[in-house]
């Protein structure tokens, strides 16, 4: 079920398509004079996936306010069309991931058909105990997974369970959770306790999930707690992970760490460890700023990705990711921001994949720095959009996303009829 109107992509790649053909053949050519194969690179473009935030269709806001924009989703229903216009541009975006009670589901069923019939799928649920809802009978105000009650910490470890369930409904595999748990001043919680209280609520999750999914724990170093944090960085969700199960996975989410964090080598020792299970892509420049994926720290993204296409050329065993988008959207349009970043992404991972890994590593054995880098450098530096747009094109989407959806006219088809 198209929401755009294929005929309008049609028209607006044809008047693209020689264009692109013109840069994409050029691209080739340079390619070829390094050993690359455009065409695998093209084939390999097309199967990228990173999966859709259903929080990420409406403006998100920050603690000082929020600004709605025209046409924003007022159900579940909504947000799953706003994901099947993105869907549609992009082709790499087929997979949604759910927050529960962000999202109101009251009929799976009948979410899972309407899913199903825009060509999409719900993969991995997403669990909140870091704000109380109305009517809830214990307050997570001084935490939920770790609270010092444990009545609390049964409350917040059923509504996991609740989301699995749900999740089961709709045919997901995998649940993440993060905790804002932590305190604001030193004495407030005894450190070892508090993580001791969480692994035991997250056995309770784990035993209760299906044994084929997988659970996701995201660090974040600080914030709302603004003095300590029970899972605050990799090593401690890389401890957890182990002690709890061999389905339980360390989840990255970039703007959970310190400005100077080198990202791509926790990414690496995770992968080493093998307990990567995946990723909240987003990008800060202060703190959790949840921007736009590769509108701050490119190159970090592409280093990232490098550390992720490393490891799949390697063949390192049972690496299997989860790659998501985690933003929050308070001046752009949305579906505007999760078609960019998601282009961003793929631009990335593509661009990974052009490293020259042979001439890297004997780079690496001699000890030679600068060679190296410019390796990197090259890969990073290789504009790689037409091989995006070729992958969509391809695979039905928009040679130019961003365009396309403008000139749809469907934000303001939508501001009339989600008036
Ligand atoms: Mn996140």
């Amino acid at each position: 079920m198209d929401i755009i109107s294929p005929a309008h992509l049609a028209e607006h790649n044809q008047s693209r398509i020689s264009a692109l053909e013109d840069d994409y053949d050029h691209l080739g050519r340079q390619l070829a004079r390094r050993g690359i194969d455009i065409a695998a690179a093209t084939t390999r473009a097309t199967r990228f996936r990173v999966a859709l935030p259903s929080w990420g269709t409406s403006t998100g806001g920050t603690r000082f306010g929020r600004f709605p924009g025209p046409g924003e989703p007022r159900t579940i229903f909504d947000k799953i069309d706003d994901c099947a216009v993105v869907q549609q541009l992009v082709r790499v975006t087929p997979d949604i991931s759910l927050h529960i009670p962000w999202d109101r589901i009251d009929r799976p069923a009948d979410l899972r058909a309407c899913v199903a019939a825009r060509g999409l799928q719900v993969t991995t649920m997403n669990s909140n105990t870091f704000e109380d809802q109305p009517g809830q009978p214990h307050s997570y105000k001084f935490g939920s997974l770790s609270h010092t009650d444990p009545a609390v910490r049964q409350q917040a470890v059923a509504h996991n369970i609740e989301c699995i369930g749900i999740g089961r409904e709709l045919g997901a595999r995998a649940h993440s959770v993060w905790i804002a748990d932590g305190g604001n001043f030193p004495g407030q919680q005894h450190f070892r306790r508090a993580l001791d209280r969480y692994l035991d609520s997250l056995r309770a999750i784990y035993a209760a999930a299906p044994a084929d999914w997988r659970l996701y724990i995201e660090h974040k170093l600080f914030e709302p707690a603004f003095y300590s944090t029970v899972l605050n960085d990799w090593g401690t969700s890389y401890y957890c992970a182990r002690e709890v199960g061999e389905r339980v996975f360390s989840l990255v989410d970039l703007g959970h760490h310190a400005p100077t964090t080198n990202i791509e080598m926790v990414v690496a020792r995770l992968i080493q460890l093998g307990k990567l299970g995946g990723f909240h892509f987003n990008d800060s420049k202060y703190g959790d700023d949840d921007l736009d994926a590769g509108s701050i720290a490119p190159f970090q993204l592409f280093l990232v990705f490098n550390e992720l296409v490393a490891a799949e050329v390697e063949g390192v065993a049972g690496f299997e990711l989860d790659c998501m988008l985690d933003q929050s959207h308070n001046v752009t349009d949305p579906i505007e921001s999760l078609v960019s970043s998601t282009i961003e992404v793929h631009r990335a991972d593509t661009q990974a994949f052009l490293v020259d890994r042979a001439a890297l590593a004997g780079y690496q054995d001699r000890n030679d720095p600068m060679m190296a880098l410019g390796v990197l450098k090259q890969a990073f530096t290789t504009d790689v959009a037409p091989i995006l747009a070729m992958a969509r094109h391809r695979l039905g989407g928009a040679i130019d996303p961003l365009g396309a959806w403008r000139a749809s006219g469907h934000r303001q088809h939508l501001s009339e009829e989600r008036r």
